[in-house]
C-alpha cells in the first residue's frame, strides 16, 4: 500500500518534516533488522479522536525493546504523549500510527549494545488492510509453505522489524498463488497466525484461537475480540488448532491494527463461507467501540 504523506514526523524528541526524516545507510537497523515497533490505530468518536488500546501498544513496545536487549530512552508516559502530539500537529482525526524504536548509526557487527536506540513515530491515514470488500465479504486465505518462526529461534511475542522478513515471504508466496492472504502454522503443524493477522475459528458456537505456544504475537486486537466475544456471551478458547478443524470451522476471522476483523471465506479450497452470525456480532461491537459508539469498552479509547 502506498504512503500517503503528511506533515510531521516525531524523531527523537522534535518533530521534523516529513521529508527530512532520514536516516543513515549504515544505521544498524537496516542491516540486521535491529528494531521493534507498534502499529496502532486513532480512530474519530464524538468525544474526538482517540488512540485505541494506546497504553497497551505501548508496553508492547517496552517489552519487545527489553527481548532485544534495547533500553527507550523515554518513558511509556513520554511516548504516549508524544503520539499524541504528532497527531495533533498533523491535524489527523483518524490515522494509524508506527512508533518504532531501532539501533542506529554507529556501530556494526552483530554486537548492538553500544549503537545508540532511535526512537521515532509516525502518523498517516491507512485504510482497509485487506481491502473494504474483505472486510465485509471475507478474503481467500492459503496456508503457506512458510512456517512461522518458533519462539526459540526469535521470540514471538516481540514484534521485531527483522522478524517481518518471515512474515514478507508468506505474503509473497501466498499473493502469487492468488490468494488475498497467507496463513502460517507453527514448527508442530499447528495453526499459528497470518503475517499480520492473528486468527480465529468457531465452530459449533465456541470460538478458538491459537494459544501463545503456538508462536503467535499476542496480538491486542485477538485480546479485544476475547473480551468481546466473552462479554457477548459466547465461551472463547485458547487451544492449539489443527488444520482440519480450521477447514471444518464454520466461521473464521483474522484480526490486527492494520487488519481490524477481516472475515476469511475460503482457506486451502475449503469453503468457509460468507461472514457468520458471530463474526458479524463481534465486527459490530468491535466497530461500535473504535467509533466511540459502545460504553462498555470506552476505557479502551484514549482521547486525544
Ligand atoms: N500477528 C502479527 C505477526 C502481526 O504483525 C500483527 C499486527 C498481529 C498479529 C495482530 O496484532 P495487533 O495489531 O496487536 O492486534 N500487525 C501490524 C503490522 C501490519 C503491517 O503490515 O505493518 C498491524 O496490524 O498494525
Amino acid at each position: 500500500m502506498s504512503l500517503q504523506a503528511v506533515n510531521k514526523i516525531w524523531m527523537n524528541g522534535s518533530l521534523v518534516n516529513w521529508e527530512d526524516a532520514k536516516i543513515h545507510v549504515l544505521t544498524h537497523a537496516l542491516h540486521y533488522g535491529t528494531g521493534v515497533f507498534e502499529g496502532i490505530r486513532c480512530y474519530s468518536t464524538p468525544s474526538g479522536s482517540a488512540v485505541f488500546r494506546h497504553r497497551e501498544h505501548i508496553s508492547r513496545l517496552f517489552d519487545s525493546a527489553k527481548l532485544y536487549y534495547m533500553d527507550i530512552p523515554y518513558s511509556q508516559e513520554q511516548i504516549m504523549q508524544a503520539v499524541k502530539d504528532t497527531i495533533k500537529t498533523n491535524r489527523l482525526d483518524k490515522c494509524y500510527i508506527r512508533p518504532i524504536v531501532f539501533r542506529g548509526y554507529g556501530e556494526m557487527g552483530l554486537n548492538p549494545l553500544n549503537a545508540p536506540v532511535d526512537v521515532s513515530i509516525a502518523v498517516w491515514p491507512w485504510g482497509a488492510y485487506l481491502g473494504e470488500e474483505g472486510l465485509e465479504k471475507g478474503i481467500r486465505v492459503k496456508t503457506s509453505s512458510y512456517q512461522r518462526i518458533p519462539s526459540n529461534t526469535l521470540p514471538s511475542m516481540a514484534k521485531a522489524t527483522g522478524q517481518y522478513i518471515n512474515s514478507i515471504l508468506a505474503k509473497i508466496e501466498t499473493m502469487k498463488a492468488g490468494y488475498d492472504e497467507a496463513l502460517l502454522l507453527d514448527s508442530r503443524g499447528f495453526v499459528s497466525e497470518g503475517p499480520g493477522e492473528n486468527i480465529f475459528i468457531v465452530r459449533d458456537n465456541v470460538i478458538y484461537t491459537p494459544p501463545e505456544h503456538a508462536s503467535i504475537l499476542k496480538g491486542i486486537t485477538r485480546d479485544s475480540v476475547i473480551q468481546i466475544g466473552r462479554y457477548l456471551g459466547y465461551k472463547v478458547v485458547e487451544q492449539d488448532i489443527t488444520r482440519a478443524s480450521l477447514y471444518l470451522a464454520d466461521e473464521a476471522l483474522f484480526t490486527g491494527t492494520a487488519a481490524e476483523i477481516t472475515p476469511i471465506r475460503e482457506i486451502d479450497g475449503y469453503e468457509i463461507g460468507e461472514p457468520g452470525k458471530i463474526t458479524k456480532e463481534i465486527q459490530k461491537v468491535f466497530f461500535d467501540i473504535i467509533n466511540g459508539r459502545f460504553d462498555e469498552f470506552s476505557g479502551w479509547l484514549d482521547i486525544i
